[in-house]
C-alpha cells in the first residue's frame, strides 16, 4: 500500500539527517495537530530539535529563515510559496497537489495523491506523517495519534487509513470493538452534544427525554458501559432520527461499525480524543491539543474544558444560524459576521440539515478578511469538485482557495463576498449539470 509513499518518506528522512533542527508548520485542526505531534515525536526520538507553529493556511506569511522547513497538512496546494523558500523543504500533505513546485534546495513531497492513494478519503495528513515517522524509527505506537487525524478529517476507515489502524491493532496500540463511533460520557450528554453524528437534541430537552424513554435507556448511564444489545437499540433509534432529517444517508456508515480505543493515549475513545484536540485548535489553544497528543497529562483538564466550551458554542451557533441559510441557484450558503468558526458549522449543515446541495459558510472578520468553508458529500462529489470551485472562484476575486473535493475553503476580502458567492453558484451549477 505505502511502497511509493515510502520512497518519498525515505527521501525526507535523508534530508532530515543533514540537520539538527527543523522548523515545522502545521494546520490548526485535529488532523494538522496530530500530524504535527507525530512528526515532533519522531524527531524528538531521533534527537532532533524543532520549533512547531500552527497556521490556518499558507496564505499567512511565515518565517522561513531556518535551514529545514517541514509543512504538515498544507503545502501541496501552494507551489508558489514552497518554490520561493530558500531552504530544504519537506511537505507532508494530503491535499490535492496543484501546479508545479520548483524547489530551490533539497525537497521531498510526501503526498498520497502522488503515490496512488486517495488522499481525500483514505489517508489523512496524520497518516501521511505516520508513514514518514516510520522511516525515522520504531514509531508504530504513533498509529493511535494518526487515528486522531483520520477521524478529525472525517476520512474513511479504508485504504491507507485501514492499513495504519491494522498495524496499530496488531501491535496492541489500538483496540477495536463493534459499536458506535461517538463521544464518551453520560448517554444524555452524548446525544445532546454529539456533532458526529449531529442529532439535533441540543435545545430539545423534551424530545430527548421522549427518545430515551422510547428506547428504554437511562440517560444517566455511561455510554461506554452499554451492553451490545442496548447499544444496538440506541443505534437503531439514532439512525432513524438522522434519516428523518434532510441528511445525507452516507453519514450512517461514518459512525457505525467499529469503535476504537487508543491504549497508550490520555483519552482512550478515539472520537473523544479527536474532538478534544479539534476544540483546542478552534479555541486558539493548539498547544494544549499538541501536548495531549504528546501524552502530557497536565493539559488534559484544560482540553476537556475547551471541548465543552467549543461544542456548546457550535450547537448554539447552529441554532442561531439555521434560519439564516440562504439559497442560490445550486448552492446553499450562510454569511456570518464574526461567527465562531465556519468549518464545523458547514459540516453539520451540509451533512445533516441541508444535504441536498453544496453548502458554503462565509465568516466576515473584523479586519475585513473573509474565511470560507465549503462542504458537500460523496454523492454530490461524484459530479462536483469543491476544491476546484473554491480555487477558481477565489482567484477570480483576488483571493485563494482549494482543499478536498468534499471539503474545501477559501480566503477572500469582504468587498468580494457577493461576487464570490455568485461565481461559486455559477461554477457549481455548471459542474452539477455536466
Ligand atoms: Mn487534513
Amino acid at each position: 500500500m505505502f511502497e511509493m509513499l515510502r520512497v518519498e518518506a525515505r527521501k525526507a528522512a535523508k534530508i532530515l539527517e543533514k540537520h539538527d533542527f527543523a522548523r515545522i508548520y502545521t494546520h490548526y485542526d485535529a488532523d494538522g495537530i496530530s500530524a504535527g505531534a507525530v512528526i515532533s515525536a519522531a524527531l524528538y526520538r531521533r534527537g532532533k530539535a524543532f520549533h512547531l507553529s500552527f497556521l490556518s493556511g499558507l496564505n499567512e506569511s511565515i518565517d522561513v529563515d531556518d535551514d529545514l522547513i517541514i509543512f504538515a497538512d498544507m503545502g501541496s496546494g501552494y507551489p508558489d510559496v514552497i518554490s520561493d523558500i530558500d531552504a530544504d523543504v519537506v511537505v507532508v500533505d494530503h491535499h490535492f497537489p496543484v501546479g508545479r513546485i520548483e524547489p530551490k534546495k533539497d525537497f521531498a513531497h510526501i503526498n498520497p495523491h502522488l503515490a496512488g492513494i486517495d488522499g481525500s478519503y483514505e489517508l489523512s495528513a496524520s497518516g501521511t506523517a505516520y508513514v514518514f515517522a516510520k522511516e525515522l524509527g520504531d514509531n508504530t505506537d504513533l498509529s493511535s495519534v494518526a487515528l486522531v487525524g483520520i477521524i478529525g478529517d472525517k476520512q474513511k476507515i479504508s485504504g491507507g487509513n485501514a492499513e495504519i489502524i491494522g498495524e496499530g491493532v496488531k501491535e496492541g496500540h489500538i483496540e477495536q470493538k463493534e459499536g458506535l463511533r461517538m463521544i464518551s460520557g453520560k448517554i444524555r450528554d452524548v446525544l445532546r452534544l454529539s456533532l458526529e453524528p449531529f442529532l439535533d437534541f441540543y435545545s430539545k430537552e423534551e424530545e430527548l427525554e421522549e427518545f430515551l424513554s422510547q428506547i428504554g435507556i437511562d440517560g444517566e448511564r455511561e455510554f461506554d458501559e452499554l451492553s451490545r444489545d442496548e447499544e444496538r437499540k440506541l443505534a437503531n433509534g439514532i439512525v432513524l432520527r438522522i434519516l428523518k432529517m434532510n441528511s445525507y444517508p452516507g453519514v450512517v456508515e461514518d459512525f457505525t461499525g467499529m469503535r476504537f480505543y487508543l491504549k497508550a493515549e490520555l483519552i482512550q475513545n478515539a472520537v473523544m480524543m479527536s474532538e478534544v484536540v479539534n476544540a483546542t485548535g478552534r479555541k486558539a489553544a493548539n498547544a494544549v491539543g499538541l501536548a495531549i497528543c504528546l501524552r502530557d497529562e497536565s493539559f488534559l483538564d484544560k482540553g476537556f474544558e475547551l471541548w465543552k466550551e467549543f461544542t456548546e458554542g457550535i450547537h448554539e451557533e447552529i441554532e442561531r444560524r439555521r434560519h439564516e441559510v440562504q439559497e442560490g441557484e445550486c448552492i446553499r450558503y450562510l454569511v456570518m459576521e464574526n461567527g465562531t468558526s465556519t468549518g464545523p458549522i458547514a459540516s453539520v449543515f451540509s451533512r445533516y440539515l441541508f444535504a441536498d446541495r453544496p453548502f458554503i459558510a462565509l465568516n466576515i472578520k473584523k479586519d475585513g478578511r473573509v474565511k470560507v468553508s465549503a462542504r458537500s458529500n460523496q454523492k454530490i462529489a461524484e459530479k462536483l469538485d469543491l476544491a476546484e470551485v473554491m480555487r477558481v472562484a477565489a482567484e477570480k476575486v483576488g483571493g485563494r482557495g482549494g482543499g478536498h473535493v468534499v471539503a474545501a475553503g477559501a480566503n477572500i476580502s469582504d468587498n468580494a463576498v457577493d461576487d464570490f458567492i455568485r461565481e461559486v453558484d455559477r461554477l457549481c451549477c455548471s459542474q452539477l449539470s455536466s
